[in-house]
């Protein structure tokens, strides 16, 4: 959780096709950008040098930037994204990554992974199976990951769930922020888990960034926890992106 660079992609007119499980009515152009303006500011407040690439109007989704990807400070992972409207995005997002990265490796299919799915903690890489992340592109990515010295697992993601990182997120090397229903699986077993508060499922995806953890604002018990214990809270609007599954971890690729 401590990085210096950030890239992000500025949310396109076409943000409010973007997919979702169950609609709840579009999000705007406008409230979307205002939410990923504050998310920059708060990236650069945390010491973050951003870079912000322009947006994509054929890829609704393509501010979520964390799905196409992979970025560890040894190189970068190009992935192969579960739904087929996104499918583009990595081609969008590789030549930047070949400008910031010596080593950038590629999944060749057939399998799928999305970044969401996929959390990096001091121990090991887990990579959670999705209906966007196959079993297949995470054994494939598990082999991408040795070739950058980095130790992946395979875990689940709760039924019902779009990602594995919709659920959880880390907040230090010892600690998670989980759902009740996801560290009922044990994949969290030997660390401290922090549970969300009931209701509040959806704040599972806090992010830490260096001394900090953004955590949306519409999730005020979570915030209110994780301040009890001591962690610096930055309250983020998020109910725009919200209405398409998305949260603060996606859109950012940190290193
Ligand atoms: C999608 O369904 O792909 C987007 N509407 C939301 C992606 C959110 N990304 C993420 O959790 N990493």
């Amino acid at each position: 959780y401590a990085f210096d660079n950030a890239i992000v992609r500025l949310p396109p007119a076409s943000v409010t096709e973007g997919l979702r499980a169950e609609d709840r009515g579009a999000p705007t152009h406008a409230g979307v950008s205002t939410e990923h303006r504050l998310y920059i500011e708060a990236l650069q407040a945390a010491g973050v040098a951003v870079e912000v690439l322009p947006a994509l109007e054929d890829f609704p989704d393509s501010l979520f930037v964390e799905d196409p990807a992979l970025v560890f400070p040894e190189g970068a992972i190009l992935l192969r994204v579960g739904a087929k409207s996104r499918f583009g995005e990595t081609a969008e997002i590789a030549p930047v990554l070949r400008t910031r990265f010596e080593k950038v490796l590629a999944l060749q299919g057939p399998g799928f992974v999305d970044g969401g799915d996929v959390l990096v903690t001091p121990q090991a890489v887990m990579i959670g199976l999705s209906d966007r992340t196959t079993r297949e592109g995470a054994e494939e990515l598990i082999g991408l990951l040795a070739e950058l010295g980095r130790k992946g697992v395979v875990v689940t993601t709760p039924p019902g769930v779009l990602h594995f990182k919709s659920d959880c997120s880390l907040l230090d090397d010892t600690t998670m922020l989980s759902t009740a229903r996801l560290a009922a699986s044990g994949v969290f077993e030997g660390m401290r888990v922090l549970l969300t508060p009931e209701g509040e499922e959806a704040g599972a995806n806090a992010l830490r960034i260096n001394d900090r953890v953004f955590v949306g604002i519409d999730y005020p018990r979570t915030a209110a926890l994780l301040e009890a214990e001591g962690y610096s809270v930055v309250r983020l609007p998020t109910s725009q992106i919200a209405k398409i599954d998305a949260g603060l971890s996606c859109m950012s690729l940190r290193w």
